[in-house]
């Protein structure tokens, strides 16, 4: 049973900036699943990208993991291969859900979920890094190095998957796609106050950049490529190989 996100239905004020708290992680399948365009998709897809990529006794991250969505679906796509899947957050109040619920399924008892912050957290090992939708809260100025230390904790081969709110060059086309998913939440259901009050509490916070930005850090890191495998509205998914 997911709990239903009416966080932001206040007319009082001021809304405060947007935290992963305890209120947020009760209700974040809701939330996410009503907020972002594609991500039932996204998540799905997972499995058949860890199928595809996972290498043998590798480490596989899912860096921001909130409930562990990501690192579930990896586990369902690995099959037989034996690999340690690691769901990192800063949240506590995401990793004691995350814990909490896992001890309810056997079946995914080969991930490990970390409290931990993803700046300082090592990487090594790994054919799959996975950071679905957490980069855009990562300050800019500490991106690079984090998708440094990324490509040098992959393997040879290894990937790297990375999603995404975009921002666009073109203001027609910027405008579009806000205002489109603006249209998406109404139609899941927020109200315009709920999806204001949101935005506010998001300034600052939640900071996208355009695709190319992406791109150009993904190259810049030492990446091969960097593909967009997914694209909904402002949302993307990248897959960039080692
Ligand atoms: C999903 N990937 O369901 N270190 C660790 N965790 C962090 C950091 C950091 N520095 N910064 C943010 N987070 C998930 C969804 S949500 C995206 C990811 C969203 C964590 C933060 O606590 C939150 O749980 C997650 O990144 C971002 O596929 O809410 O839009």
């Amino acid at each position: 049973m997911t709990n239903k996100d009416t966080l932001y239905r206040t007319t009082e004020g001021p809304i405060k900036p947007f935290q992963f708290n305890q209120h947020v992680a009760d209700v974040f399948p809701d939330m996410i699943e009503r907020s972002v365009p594609g991500y039932p998709l996204t998540i799905s897809m997972l499995s058949v990208i860890a199928g595809q990529y996972a290498q043998e006794n590798s480490n596989i991250y899912d860096l921001g993991c909130s409930l562990g969505a990501g690192s579930m679906a990896i586990q369902q796509g690995l099959k037989t291969k034996m690999c340690k899947i690691i769901g990192i957050d800063n949240s506590p109040a995401m990793i004691n859900l995350c814990n909490k619920n896992i001890s309810q399924y056997t079946k995914v008892n080969k991930i490990h979920f970390e409290l931990s912050d993803i700046l300082q957290t090592t990487i090594k090992d790994a054919s799959i890094v996975v950071m679905n939708f957490t980069l855009q809260f990562v300050p800019l100025d500490k991106r690079l190095s984090l998708i440094n230390k990324i490509y040098e904790g992959l393997l040879p081969s290894g990937v790297l998957i990375l999603s995404e709110k975009i921002l666009f060059d073109d203001e027609i086309e910027n405008n579009t796609m806000q205002k489109l998913h603006h249209h998406v939440k109404e139609f899941n259901g927020y109200e315009q106050l709920e999806i204001a009050n949101k935005r506010d509490a998001l300034e600052k916070i939640l900071i996208p950049e355009t695709l190319n930005n992406h791109q150009d850090r993904i190259k810049k890191a030492g990446f091969e490529n960097s593909i967009t495998w997914l694209k909904c509205l402002n949302f993307v998914s990248l897959i960039a190989q080692k």
